[in-house]
């Protein structure tokens, strides 16, 4: 919370500025967007106010993508991290819990590796949980007329092991860094043509969800 630059004035209403740094991945799996990225060039273009933004795109790569995530922590020192990613099939916005200690890809990573009933860390906990406020950051995004939900799993693929390499490291290094992850349904342009209909959300629209979430997040910490 404290940095160079703000010291306990800091914290009157409306000075107190958050650092934080935001993932997305590359695309993967075959398509050639990835909402993620998308959203994270979005905001990084107009950050909410409150918030020094730093970001990062980080490879779907089961080694380099949990290295970018710990580089970028090393470098920005953020107050919050928070990973965003792309969820397939899921129709809105939905608020990770928890990242749980197992790599078990369905498809194989950016480099054609695919770690099937592997921890992520050998004697690691069972799993964490974010360490957002996260039912503050839903009704938020709700209140600002995005679909919303809280999540229970990001799964056991790239999402899932870079929010779990998030919350261990924070847990074992940074006790004060708070983390988590978001999921975003894929983009209208990578469903259209599809014929099983698989949800999509537009691009405002999940920009109009995540700068209330943001701007949430910043009051909770005033
Ligand atoms: N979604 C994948 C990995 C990268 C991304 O955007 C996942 O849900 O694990």
């Amino acid at each position: 919370i404290f940095n160079n630059h703000y010291n306990i004035v800091g914290f009157k209403k409306g000075i107190f500025r958050m650092k934080v740094l935001l993932t997305g991945f590359e695309p993967f799996g075959g398509s050639t967007i990835n909402p993620s990225e998308q959203a994270v060039h979005a905001l990084a273009g107009s950050p909410p106010a409150g918030i020094d933004l730093s970001t990062a795109i980080l490879p779907v790569d089961k080694t380099t993508g949990p290295q970018a995530l710990l580089k970028a922590i090393a470098e920005v020192q953020p107050d919050v991290v928070i990973c965003l990613g792309e969820a397939s099939g899921r129709a809105v916005i939905s608020i990770e819990r928890l990242a749980v200690n197992l790599m078990d890809f369905r498809i194989p990573d950016n480099k054609g590796e695919q770690a099937v009933d592997q921890p992520i860390r050998a004697d690691g906990p069972a799993a964490y949980f974010a360490t957002l406020p996260v039912r503050k950051l839903q009704e938020a995004v709700m209140a600002a007329g995005i679909p919303c939900d809280l999540s229970l799993t990001a799964g056991a693929y790239l999402c899932n092991q870079v929010m779990y390499t998030l919350l261990d490291h924070a847990a074992r290094e940074k006790p004060a860094l708070r983390g988590g992850f978001i999921h975003l349904p894929c983009l209208p342009q990578q469903t259209a043509t599809r014929a099983d209909k698989t949800p999509s959300m537009g691009l405002d629209a999940i920009l109009t969800g995540l700068r209330a979430g943001l701007s949430a997040l910043v009051e909770d910490q005033e």
